[in-house]
Order: C-alpha cells, then sequence, then structure tokens
C-alpha cells in the first residue's frame, strides 16, 4: 500500500472540466425498470428494501424470516434462515413458468459454428451434468475447478455445480499450470472440468496440458473431466479422466435441486492481491443472487421477453459470473456468447455478431471501447447496429472520450451508458446510473444504487467535501458482499476492514464533484488493472525473481492508451547474465526469455509490455521499493520527489536506460 493522497494527478482535472450531460430520453425513461423513487425507498428503509427484492426476484425454498445478521461483522449474514438454489432460479423455475422455449444462449464459436440453446436445454445438459457429478461422489460443499473457454459448458458446469451444493472455482483459461496449481491446492479441489481446448485468434489452443501439469506430483483432485471442443490429441490418465459428453450421455436428465442454506457458499474465485498469493474470494448463495439480479434488472433495463444481451467478459472474470451466469439467468435473459477474439478473423466480428442477432444491451470494457476506437469508426459503421437500446462499461475508469464515442458511434447517439463500479468482492454492481432516471456525465460512475452506501473519505476515514478526492468506502453491508478471503479470515480482515473503522476499504481512489458524483481514480495499492485484468505488482515481480537470470524486479502499471495500464518490468540481473547485455536497457533476447517466462509462471495476460535492465532500484532506506518514481519513468514524467531514497542518484541511471527498451 502507497500513502499516496489520490485525487491530486493532472488527469482528474482534466475529468472535472467534462462539462456534458446527458438526461435520459423521455422514451426511454417512460419505460425504465428503474424508477427515482427507488432511492428515497431504499433510502427510508434499507433492509425492507432490500427484503422485498428478495422475495420478488428471487424463489426460495423455505422463506428467510430475517434480512441482515451483521453480529459477526464483517462477515455477514443474509436472508440466513432461508433455503434455496442458484440453479433452479436460473434454469428450472423459467422452464416450469412455460418459457422453456426461451433462448438462453446464442452461442457463437471463434471458427464459425453456432449452437442455440433453449432455457429447456440448459435444464437438461445440467441436470445431466449435475447427476455426472454426483457419480463421481461430488457432493454439497466440495470444490470444483472449472477451467474452460467461452463455451456453454462453462456455464452448465457453473450451474451444475450450484445445483449440487458444490463450490465452483473457475480459473480463467488463460491462466497457466503453475496458477490453475496454487488455485486447486488452496481450494483442495476434488474435480477439474477442462477441455482439450478452445480457439483463440484462428488457432486451437490447448487447455488440458496445463491441467495435467497442475496435477503432478500429489493432489486432492480424484477426476477430470473434458470436455472435447478443439479434437486436438490429449494426453490421458486412465482412471482419474473421464470426457464430459461420454460422463453426461450415461447420466439421466432428470435431476433435483439440492436447496442449500442462504449463507452457503457459492464459489471462489481468487484475485489478485497487495501481496502475490492470490486472495480467494469466496460468496454465497442467497445475497449474491438477489443483488446480482437486482442490478441487472435495474442497471441494463432488462425485458427478458424481448431483449438480446451480450456481456462479452469471460466466465473466468467476475463479470462473467455475476452478469452472465448468475444475475441475467436468474431474471431469465436471454443472450449472446462468443468464444473468441474480436479481431477473428477480422476486426467487425462483435459488431456482426450484434447485428445477426440483434443484440439490443452491450455490456464491455472501456480497453475493448479504446481499441475499436483505434481501429476507427468506419469499422462498426459498416453493420447495423440499430437494435441497441443500452450500453454498459466496467473493468476500470473509462475516459469521456471513450465514453462519448460509445455512445455515438455504437449506442447511434440515443442509448444510455452505463458506467457500473464494482469488484470481485462486491459480486454485483454497486455504483452506476440507473437508465432512464440519472443524467449521465461521461467519466463518472455517478452515485451508490438504491440499497448501498458508499462515500469518498480521507487518510481519518471522514467522508470528504464535494470537489475533493480521497479513498473509496463502503459503509454498510450488501448482499452481494464477500463473505471472506477462502481459509484466511484474518488477510479478510486486514485487507479490507482494518484501514477504516468498519468501513469496507475498496483500495480505489475516488473523487466527489461539486454535485456529489463519484469518478473512480484508480487503485491506490500495488495492484494493476491492465484491459480490464486486475494483477499484482508483487505476483509478475515474484515470477520475474524465480527465473535463474533475474536478480531483482519492480513492476509499475503504466498508463496506457489501449489496456488502460500496461506491465512495465523493470529488472537487475544477476552477475553471471550481465555479459549478455552491454548497457542497461538493452537485450531483447532477455526481453523474450522473461516475457515468456511470466507467461508460463502466471498467463499471458501478466506479460510485461515493457522490460528495463536496470543496475540499480530506487529504494528507500528501508528497503522499499519506490514504485511511484518507477512509474514516473515509464509514464515519461519528470521523476518527482527523491529524498527518501537510499541513494538518489539512481534514478538518473535509470533514465538514462530508458531509451532503449528491451
Ligand atoms: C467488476 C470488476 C475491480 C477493480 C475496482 C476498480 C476497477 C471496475 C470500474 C472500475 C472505475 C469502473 N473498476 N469497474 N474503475 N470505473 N466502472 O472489474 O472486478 O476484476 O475485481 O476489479 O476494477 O479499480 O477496484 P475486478
Amino acid at each position: 500500500m502507497t500513502t499516496e493522497t489520490p485525487g491530486t494527478s493532472t488527469p482528474l482535472e482534466n475529468l472535472l472540466a467534462e462539462e456534458r450531460r446527458f438526461p435520459p430520453a423521455p422514451e426511454f425513461a417512460e419505460q425504465a425498470n428503474a424508477r427515482h423513487e427507488l432511492y428515497a425507498w431504499a433510502a427510508s428503509d434499507r433492509l425492507g428494501f432490500w427484503a422485498e427484492q428478495a422475495r420478488a426476484l428471487v424463489s426460495w425454498d423455505t422463506p428467510f424470516t430475517q434480512v441482515l445478521d451483521w453480529s459477526d461483522a464483517p462477515v455477514a449474514k443474509w436472508f440466513h434462515d432461508g433455503t434455496l438454489n442458484a440453479c433452479y432460479n436460473a434454469v428450472d423455475r423459467h422452464v416450469e413458468a412455460g418459457h422453456g422455449d426461451r433462448v438462453a444462449f446464442h452461442f457463437e464459436g471463434e471458427p464459425g459454428d453456432e449452437r442455440t440453446l433453449t432455457y429447456a436445454d440448459v435444464l437438461r445438459e445440467v441436470s445431466r451434468a449435475a447427476n455426472a457429478l454426483e457419480a463421481l461422489g461430488v457432493g454439497k460443499g466440495d470444490r470444483v475447478a472449472i477451467y474452460l473457454p467461452m463455451i456453454p459448458e462453462a456455464v452448465i458446469a457453473m450451474l451444475a455445480c450450484a445445483r449440487i451444493g458444490a463450490v465452483h472455482s473457475v480459473v480463467f483459461g488463460g491462466f497457466s499450470a503453475e496458477a490453475l496449481r496454487s488455485r486447486i491446492e488452496d481450494a483442495s479441489a476434488v474435480l477439474v472440468i477442462t477441455a482439450d481446448g478452445g480457439h483463440r485468434r484462428g488457432n486451437p489452443s490447448a487447455l488440458k496440458p496445463a491441467v495435467d501439469a497442475s496435477l503432478e506430483g500429489g493432489t486432492t483432485v480424484r477426476n477430470v473431466l473434458v470436455v472435447r471442443r478443439t479434437g486436438q490429441e490429449v494426453a490421458w490418465t486412465q482412471g482419474r479422466d473421464l470426457w464430459w459428453h461420454e460422463a453426461l450421455e450415461a447420466a439421466s436428465d432428470q435431476h433435483t435441486p439440492v436447496p442449500v442454506e442462504a449463507e452457503h457458499p457459492l464459489f471462489i474465485l481468487y484475485t489478485s492481491g497487495t501481496t502475490g498469493k492470490p486472495k480467494g474470494i469466496f460468496h454465497t448463495t442467497g445475497g449474491y443472487l438477489v443483488q446480482t439480479a437486482y442490478t441487472h434488472l435495474n442497471v441494463f433495463d432488462l425485458k427478458p421477453e424481448t431483449d438480446v444481451y451480450w456481456c462479452t467478459a469471460d466466465v473466468g472474470w467476475v463479470t462473467g459470473h455475476s452478469y452472465i451466469v448468475y444475475g441475467p439467468m436468474t431474471n431469465g435473459a436471454t443472450q449472446v456468447m462468443y468464444e473468441g477474439t474480436p479481431d477473428t478473423p477480422h476486426k467487425g466480428r462483435w459488431w456482426e455478431l450484434a447485428a445477426k442477432h440483434g443484440v439490443t444491451i452491450l455490456y464491455t470494457a472501456p480497453t475493448a471501447i479504446r481499441t475499436f476506437m483505434k481501429w476507427g469508426a468506419d469499422i462498426p459503421a459498416q453493420h447495423d447496429l440499430s437494435a441497441l437500446r443500452l450500453l454498459g462499461s466496467v473493468g476500470e475508469p473509462i475516459n469521456p472520450e471513450a465514453w462519448v464515442w460509445y455512445r455515438r458511434t455504437i449506442g447511434g447517439d440515443r442509448t444510455p451508458v452505463v458506467d457500473t463500479w464494482w469488484q470481485t468482492e462486491t459480486g454485483a454492481i454497486m455504483i452506476s446510473p440507473l437508465p432512464g432516471v440519472t443524467a449521465a456525465k461521461p467519466g463518472s460512475a455517478m452515485t451508490p444504487l438504491p440499497g448501498i452506501a458508499a462515500d469518498v473519505v480521507d487518510e481519518m476515514g471522514e467522508p470528504v467535501p464535494n470537489g475533493s478526492g480521497g479513498y473509496l468506502v463502503l459503509t454498510e453491508p450488501w448482499p452481494a458482499m464477500l463473505r471472506g478471503i477462502w481459509g484466511d479470515h484474518e488477510r479478510f480482515v486486514e485487507t479490507y476492514w482494518s484501514r477504516f473503522d468498519r468501513q469496507y476499504f475498496a483500495g480505489d481512489g475516488a473523487k466527489k464533484d461539486d454535485d456529489g458524483d463519484i469518478w473512480l481514480l484508480g487503485r491506490v495499492d500495488d495492484v494493476m488493472n491492465v484491459s480490464g485484468h486486475r494483477l499484482s505488482t508483487t505476483e509478475i515481480e515474484s515470477a520475474l525473481v524465480s527465473h535463474p537470470m533475474v536478480a531483482e524486479a519492480a513492476v509499475v502499471g503504466a498508463s496506457d492508451e489501449t489496456t488502460g495500464q500496461a506491465v512495465v518490468a523493470f529488472v537487475i540481473l544477476r552477475q553471471e547474465y550481465l555479459s549478455q547485455v552491454d548497457e542497461p536497457g538493452e537485450g531483447a533476447d532477455v526481453a523474450a526469455t522473461l516475457r515468456a517466462h511470466v507467461t508460463s509462471q502466471i498467463g499471458p495476460i501478466a506479460k510485461p509490455r515493457t522490460i528495463l535492465v536496470v543496475q540499480e532500484l530506487p529504494k528507500t532506506r528501508s528497503g522499499k521499493i519506490m514504485r511511484r518514481l518507477l512509474r514516473d519513468v515509464a509514464e515519461h514524467r519528470p521523476v518527482g520527489d527523491v529524498t527518501t531514497l537510499a541513494d538518489s542518484s539512481v534514478m538518473a541511471l535509470i533514465s538514462a536506460g530508458l531509451d532503449k527498451p528491451a
């Protein structure tokens, strides 16, 4: 954690100079799900408000009588004497209500294959999968690791776990064998669900070898279920490995969902922290389902009968959990799911798919929007995007220019844009405009949703006045809040609840403008946000230092036009390897080797954009690396205050080497 006060940087001044306003169009407001009165209702009776959402949006096997129990703070219990099943809510009840023929997913594979799954299809598949898992001895409370590409089986596998009360831990398919191994071990998973591979940029990309490697040398995993997606060769461990399609074919398509307590764990999802070890954020069933359904309905204005909703996230991230699987499916949405990258086989692929399926609601990340801006407006202009009626953004601050471009170029200057702030830890959207209600300001996430309490505070935890910056905190418990870090209660308390008294510290800097609206400024700790993915500086440094060539490493997130932030690494080579480079800053081979190493240790998303070989790192006398100064260098700014440096000549040395990045 740095002690820099957020809210003082120049980009902010530009942000707050933003004068454009986008009030709701009357036609939109008239038909909107959200109403202005929600704010007053939730403010006057917060728990009554949530109880009503819980009854209206979710089906309970046993109705709850208590809304919130905060006596064991900071571990909340919501609706805790109620029982329910998340898969029943997401699937069965829509079929029971006569909507079995409604499309759940229009799936588009990267190579051009298509599948349409109705809710009735999903019910059959998920029932077979639940029976198959139970046949393998997986039951309530067991942990299941899911390591799949973006294919319908990823959703079916998650829901099958929820159906039997097993806890899923989805590991993004872009993570390495090592990353998978540590997540499997941390949760003591008994089963891994994977695929032979997925399609990525026109090629099959293998997944099964990483699973095999992650299980070498002793594991809690008894079985590996393998979806056949690409048809590529796979190594097979007899007795352990089973084909998904064979296991499902052998299973009945009838299965009774297992009701669980509202506080029964639904999933674990690992996210980067300020130390090298990823945190297993865990969520429970009742409150999570209520808030994801409520936010999805109101923030995206979903009309389940007519809308075609597309969230472009991967299910490996929380956005995929909350806004592809649990929120939208609990609301009975029809969705588009796409396996591949936006530029395969051409840069108009997303818009082609949006036009083909008549997508009405699109939810994506600023990094994608900035990429499309770079590619040019003429690409989306070749496709009919007139069905779009709402656009959403998530993952990092969206700069006003990208916001306006998104609305004009993609939204035909008519769609509301909702900039939604939330985190893996919050489980669901917390701060966002309400479409049809809020007059949005490009670049601002605006205000906490009805039922949510947030503020911006100073170092002492006191709310800052309008017009000032500070730290974003959440001041009241919310239904979808994390219930802890898996197996590490102390770290949970330390990370989120120790900085300020009784307030949740989000780790983001923010500013309140003169109207009290909230502008997010990015992380205040050593977590980077690259293309909307959170990466820990420490984690990447550990990976770099684990290479025999490297003596020391410091990683910073430098602002990047396209990816938001980019990984920039400063490395000190071991003496015996120094002969490979003549001067600081040189050595393309070194950089290539280290990039490959980080890829194998963590995954390609963590691969440094720039690697600089240096002789020294700027450190305080107590030995802490001053990343702030390295960020200055990486972002080509004059280097700031160096008075706390042990050796102030170091910065001159580093800056001199910068012209020749490796
Ligand atoms: C949902 C998700 C959480 C971090 C969060 C913040 C950044 C997310 C944002 C945003 C500004 C937004 N973030 N949405 N910053 N405006 N609308 O992204 O979860 O991967 O856990 O990341 O992302 O810094 O703290 P997660």
